[in-house]
């Protein structure tokens, strides 16, 4: 879980290291900031395979340990405060608030679930 609270960022990552709120494997990432004009930066695929290059609020595919729990991943990327930000992510932008994820009905362990990704204007307080 990564929170931050104010300031101009810039977040870069990729399929290896989170990637900007993304969890794998049953995992649960979140990433929320607060304020700021910010930069979100995913890297290109260098993995080879398509279903790992998701990220900024899309869980990657969880065939680790599906067969033994059959449950999902939790991601979650909140930018809040009404600035404009920047997403190099195709779909993410000022004002989008959406379910991120797809469910692969063939061979779910390879289903990108589950995602939240919402940029909201409203100011978010986690402590006064
Ligand atoms: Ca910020
Ligand atoms: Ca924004």
């Amino acid at each position: 879980m990564l929170i931050d609270r104010g300031g101009n960022d810039s977040y870069q990552g990729d399929h290896r290291v989170g990637a900007l709120g993304r969890a794998g494997h049953q995992g649960i990432a979140w990433l929320i900031d607060l304020e700021g004009h910010d930069r979100y930066i995913r890297g290109p695929d260098t993995y080879g395979a398509p279903e790992y290059n998701v990220g900024m609020g899309e869980s990657s595919p969880n065939d680790n340990n599906y067969k033994e729990c059959r449950c999902f991943s939790l991601s979650v990327l909140v930018d809040s405060g009404g600035t404009s930000d920047f997403y190099s992510q195709p779909g993410r932008g000022d004002g989008i608030a959406k379910a991120a994820g797809t469910s692969n009905s063939k061979d779910p362990a390879m289903s990108t679930l589950h995602g939240l990704f919402i940029d909201t204007k409203a100011r978010i307080t986690l402590w006064p």
